[in-house]
């Protein structure tokens, strides 16, 4: 049986999930997912690592279809809800997946591709929450488990794959930092095809017993009026989405103001994470909340790496200390630990990745000779706690807490008819991090750049598209041709 349905077992009538008006409690939540093992096993006794991708509204189904997947012994690979069309195909063909789990919805952007990759597809109508005697595989924890996408240093995202072991290790240790019981309630918000909804909010607290709520999608309304409910205890939240909320809360009339403080200020605690939380929101956040935001560190590679204590002091500006079982150092080009200096941090740990899915040389590059992975970030210790001073490479761009490669985009913008060249950066951003801006270099009198966001958003998600353009002659360039980056900034 594989971990989270164990865990679930013990907790049968408590309420695991809730969404809209709906409730379900944990015995409901394991019985679909045996159930859905059973419909994907067919007359087979094991998946065997098939992938298995699937596009899923976030709540009850969401969540039986990833055990369902576990527990049948599939890899599971969830799709983006709002990725158009060309990323849902890479995913899909890169994963090799060949079974597709979709919630009606979907169906419509889904059709194509179910037609063209003649892929196995399931989907889902009112799951059977009835007891399954069916014999169900067992899966161990060295089996690969789920694959996420991110973007990186090359041009197109790459699939991370984890093991059950890597999985339990991620969820186990931050139940264990952060305190997690089964008397927690959380709100999930975040999309779930990344670690941060995906392990840090639905995993840990389903993991303990506790109640999981689900909106469908951000909305600062939407998410007060939860909070007012006042059964909601924990919350997790990239640093754009607690500007957002601060933004709203500060439109309110003070008498609003004031309910809403007190429905917060009851929470255990609240975290941010996925990006640099800014000094001006963390203090922000206190006057709404009377709340000192935890901040954390982590990656898709990872989970959380680092993290500021939960009893203790919580450090403006600082990612925290390494989180207990983890191993980390800052090291130089060399890989070799440094003290007192600037390094990059790497990792260590059962919580570390397997691999990246069929690129074993990107794989083994990411990893020093010794075993240390490579974050890319670099940080500083001060004091024991690490604080993040950037990355090692300028074409990794976080906006809203998505991870952005520029080199894809500067790849599809290179294909467009009236682009000769190109340069994509991120640009400092209060509410964003930063939002992606691009160089473009066209001769022809014809590159309307409102045509050319229409364009790009039919190949690219929302979040990566450019909401800045310059259009220019040329792009400057160092002594060996290279585009130097920090120039085209200045532009915007
Ligand atoms: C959207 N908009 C943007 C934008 N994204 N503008 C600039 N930069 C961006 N990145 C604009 C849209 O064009 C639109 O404008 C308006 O904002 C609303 O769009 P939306 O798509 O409805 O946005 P919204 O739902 O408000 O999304 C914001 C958000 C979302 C913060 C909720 O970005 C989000 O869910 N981020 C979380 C990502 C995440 O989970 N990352 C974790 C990765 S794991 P207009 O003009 O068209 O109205 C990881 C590891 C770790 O990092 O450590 O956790
Ligand atoms: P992703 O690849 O989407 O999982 O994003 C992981 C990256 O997010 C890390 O490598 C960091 O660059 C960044 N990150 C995560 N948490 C923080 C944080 N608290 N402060 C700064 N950067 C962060």
């Amino acid at each position: 049986m594989i971990e989270p349905i164990r865990q679930a077992k013990q907790h049968k009538d408590s309420v695991a999930i809730r969404g809209g008006n709906l409730s379900y409690c944990y015995s409901e939540l394991v019985n679909a997912a045996e159930n859905l093992s059973n419909v994907l096993l067919v007359s087979n006794t094991d998946l065997a690592e098939i992938r298995v991708a699937f596009m899923v509204t976030p709540g009850f189904d969401y969540v039986a279809t990833l055990w369902g997947i576990w527990q049948a012994g599939g890899i599971a690979v969830p799709l983006s809800l709002t990725h158009p069309l060309p990323s849902l195909r890479y995913t899909i063909e890169d994963s090799e997946s060949t079974i597709l789990i979709f919630s009606p919805e979907f169906e419509s952007i889904l059709s194509p591709l179910i037609k063209e990759k003649s892929l196995l597809a399931l989907k889902l109508g009112v799951l059977n929450t009835e007891p399954s005697s069916h014999p169900l595989p067992a899966i161990s924890l060295d089996r690969r488990a789920l694959i996420l996408y991110t973007s990186g240093t090359t041009n197109l995202p790459k699939g991370v794959v984890t093991t059950h072991r890597n999985i339990k290790s991620q969820i186990t240790t931050l139940i264990n930092a952060w305190k997690w019981s089964n008397h927690d309630h959380t709100l999930c918000i975040l999309p779930l095809h990344h670690v941060h909804g995906l392990i840090n909010v639905v995993s840990c607290s389903l993991w303990v017993g506790a109640t999981c709520e689900f909106l469908s999608e951000f909305d600062a309304k939407k998410v007060f009026d939860s909070f007012l409910k006042q059964c909601i205890n924990v919350f997790m939240a990239v640093p754009t989405i607690y500007f957002k909320l601060i933004t709203y809360w500060e439109r309110l009339p003070k008498s609003e103001q004031e309910k809403t403080t007190n429905a917060l200020s009851h929470f255990r605690f609240m975290v941010s994470g996925s990006a640099a939380l800014p000094a001006t929101v963390m203090e922000k956040w206190k006057v709404v909340s009377h709340h000192t935001l935890l901040e954390r560190y982590g990656m898709t590679e990872l989970g959380m790496a680092i993290s500021n204590p939960y009893e203790g002091e919580r450090k403006t500006g600082f990612v925290g200390l390494p989180l207990p079982g983890i191993c980390i150092r800052l090291a130089n080009e060399m890989n070799e630990e440094v003290h007192d200096e600037l390094g990059e941090i790497q990792v260590k740990g059962d919580n570390v990745f397997l691999e990246y899915w069929n690129k074993p040389e990107a794989t083994s590059t990411s990893f020093t000779r010794d075993g240390w992975f490579k974050t890319g970030d670099i940080a500083v210790i001060e004091q024991g706690y690490y604080r993040i001073m950037g990355r090692n490479s300028v074409d990794i761009i976080k906006s809203g807490g998505y991870k952005i490669s520029a080199l894809e985009i500067e790849e599809i913008l290179r294909t467009h008819p009236h682009v000769n060249d190109c340069a994509v950066v991120g640009i400092e951003n209060e509410e964003w991090g930063e939002i992606v801006a691009a160089a473009v270099v066209s001769s022809s009198d014809q590159l309307d750049v409102d045509l050319l966001r229409i364009w790009l958003k039919e190949q690219l998600p929302p979040y990566r598209v450019p909401r800045k353009f310059h259009i220019v002659n040329e792009l400057p360039r160092n002594a060996m041709g290279k585009v130097t980056k920090n120039e085209v900034k200045k532009w915007f």
